[in-house]
């Protein structure tokens, strides 16, 4: 039987249908790359995903970190060491891993380092739209901006390839729209992986201290200058047609400029720019010879429109430029939004196709948890325990699945904020609102990322709060990727397993304990438990552990489902109010149960006041 090659490992020369992001795993292949590092986030998961699925054969090591920053350091450390490397996150990663991203611009590297960012313009699956070209101009980091998954592939290798010719990191900046886009990228060949490195002892080098540091900003800021001019010679950077009109265009503005011309039939110069920061200054000079008007296009803030007026400025140059102004800043780019302004400046009539009408009557479908999510059994238990005690507790939230405890019937996520923020902000409001206990909901992926150091620090602190970590065994809602909780790595070997209950235990937190929340009855009375150590000024961790439905839907682990005898049901509802789970239907005043939905979690079989459900085991 032939063997299964896998799609990013195809032969130089083939086409193949790629996602963005496994174009990206391989263009850094096709480099050579010996290290890749990433914590999960939407849109950039894939790529470590991707690249996990090669690493035994590649013989490359690849690895799920435990947060951004310490993927970014091992993969900078890779570089220091002279093997190339790549860290991929999504932007607000980038926010956790801003500590050695500065550093790494004044050390430099050995050898090729890109940081993938991979921005989330509209927030699609985001808490922000922050636009992460900013860092390369606050770090002095080149950034790289991809207008399609086949760019996106030659700009990562060109990315490692620059950052190894001037010993720099380089930032690639992909969007929702690259990452996520499915094109033909044609592959180049694949180079032997440099797997293995030196690291000879040159402190000064490698150490920021004061004295080190201030030479190394020194030279920091003459490569960045020299970074601008040289930036103009790449061919992704180029002047393409003519006419009175300049389109500057960055990543998928570029795309969407070059359709909207098409549309509105318009000849203009384009601008086509790879490299938004630094702005090539060189190119710029050149491209504006003669234009009247000049449009910027570019995704989210005007990062490109802000250095071309400078060195317009700088030029003496006067020339009307727009950008944002016609454009704006928010949400996604389209090709309408690029033809309404291109229209504007150009005297034309445009008018957007219209959107084709249905007429079906859709409900309205908020996002739910999942039929038989061990989270929705958490928060039933704890609505309960906190009823029972007669305590209204605030609820400070966190990022994952469980962030959908935000809506009816649970509403038990009153703040979030960030990775980690649930028992952050715990530690404020146990010291400002006091009269009333807080819990700080969390996932287990996110304990191990951001919650141990505010969970030190409320122990420390004597902070009183009750830490609810709902432990489904693996990190949900970026598609489960393994984390420490699991021991397993990112290339399925087995790692050291590290117990949420063992490093709270070890950390002093006043009372620890595991329940199972398909145990309603058992679950209400540790919840009781824990709230009532926290009335009393202590600090309780409780791990609600039971695998994530969806993956042991997955495993073939669903053994039973449930349905309900019509005869028994008062059709008190009390299940549908409560638990709000998809596969329980209203149907003619009483409820039903769809069975192919159904995970056999048994939760609404306790809560039944009749028990009218059936185990159809
Ligand atoms: C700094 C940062 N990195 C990554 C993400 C993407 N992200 C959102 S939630 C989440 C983890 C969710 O896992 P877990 O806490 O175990 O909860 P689950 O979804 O499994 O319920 C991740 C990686 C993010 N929002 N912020």
């Amino acid at each position: 039987m032939a063997k299964h090659v896998h799609r990013i490992l195809g032969e130089s020369s083939t086409t193949v249908f790629l996602l963005g992001n496994e174009a990206i795993a391989r263009g850094a292949i096709e480099y050579g790359i010996g290290v890749a590092a990433a914590y999960p986030g939407t849109p950039s998961s894939e790529i470590i995903g991707t690249l996990a699925e090669v690493a035994n054969e590649l013989g490359i090591y690849v690895e799920w970190s435990t947060n951004e920053k310490t993927a970014f350091e091992l993969a900078y450390a890779a570089a220091m060491s002279g093997v190339p490397s790549l860290t991929a996150m999504k932007h607000v990663g980038l926010n956790v891993a801003s500590d050695p991203l500065m550093s790494s611009a004044y050390t430099g590297v050995k050898a090729g380092f890109l940081i993938v960012s991979a921005d989330d313009p509209y927030m699609h699956s985001s808490q922000n739209e922050q636009d992460n070209r900013w860092y390369g101009l606050h770090a002095y980091i080149p950034v790289l901006e991809p207008s399609n998954p086949q760019e996106a592939k030659e700009l990562t290798y060109l990315g490692l390839e620059l950052s190894e010719k001037f010993l720099h990191p380089f930032i690639l900046r992909s969007v929702t729209r690259v990452s996520h886009a499915r094109a033909p990228v044609k592959l180049g060949s694949l180079r032997t992986p440099r797997v293995s490195g030196l690291f000879p002892r040159e402190p000064e080098r490698w150490a920021v201290i004061p004295a080190h540091a201030r030479k190394m900003k020194v030279e920091l800021v003459r490569k960045w200058r020299e970074l601008a001019e040289v930036l103009a010679d790449i061919q992704y950077n180029r002047v393409e047609g003519d006419g009175k009109l300049l389109v500057v265009a960055s990543g998928v503005g570029y795309a969407y400029s070059r359709d909207a011309l098409k549309l509105l039939k318009v000849n203009a110069r384009i601008l086509k720019i790879s490299t938004p920061v630094p702005l090539p200054n060189k190119l710029v000079a050149k491209a504006v010879e003669g234009v009247e008007k000049i449009l910027v296009v570019e995704e989210t803030d005007p990062i490109v429109e802000m250095q071309l007026k400078n060195i317009l400025f700088d030029m003496d140059i006067h020339v009307e430029i727009h950008g944002e102004d016609l454009i704006g800043r928010i949400g996604e780019l389209t090709i309408d939004r690029v033809a309404q302004a291109i229209a504007k400046l150009c005297g034309l009539e445009w008018s957007p196709p219209k959107p084709i009408e249905i007429h079906i009557e859709i409900p309205p479908r908020p996002p739910v948890l999942c039929p038989g999510c061990p989270h929705r059994a958490t928060f039933y238990a704890l609505k309960l325990a906190s009823r029972k005690l007669g305590v209204d507790p605030i609820y400070t939230g966190d990022i994952g699945c469980y962030s959908l405890g935000i809506a009816p019937p649970y509403r038990m996520q009153d703040t979030i904020i960030n990775m980690g923020g649930s028992i952050g902000l715990a530690n404020g409001f146990s010291h400002t609102v006091r009269d009333r206990p807080v819990v700080a909901i969390l996932g287990d992926s996110t304990f191990f990322h951001a919650g141990i150091a505010p969970m030190i620090n409320a122990v420390y602190n004597r902070s009183p709060m009750l830490i609810l970590v709902l432990d489904n065994e693996t990190t949900a809602m970026t598609g489960f990727q393994p984390h420490p909780g699991t021991g397993i790595t990112a290339r399925g070997l087995q790692g050291r397993k590290i117990g949420i209950e063992e490093i709270a235990k070890a950390t002093g937190v006043d009372y620890v304990n595991v329940f199972d929340p398909y145990d309603i009855t058992k679950a209400i009375e540790t919840l009781v438990k824990g709230l009532r150590i926290v009335m009393d000024g202590g600090i309780a961790l409780l791990v609600s552990r039971r695998i994530c439905s969806l993956l042991a839907l997955r495993l073939g682990l669903i053994k039973s489902r449930y349905t309900i005898d019509s005869n028994k049901c008062i059709g008190c509802l009390l299940c549908v109010k409560s638990l709000a789970c998809p596969a329980i239907v209203v149907g003619d005043a009483k409820p039903y149960i769809v069975e192919s939905l159904c995970r056999g979690c048994g939760v609404c079989a306790q809560i039944c006041p009749v028990k009218a459900m059936v185990n159809k085991e």
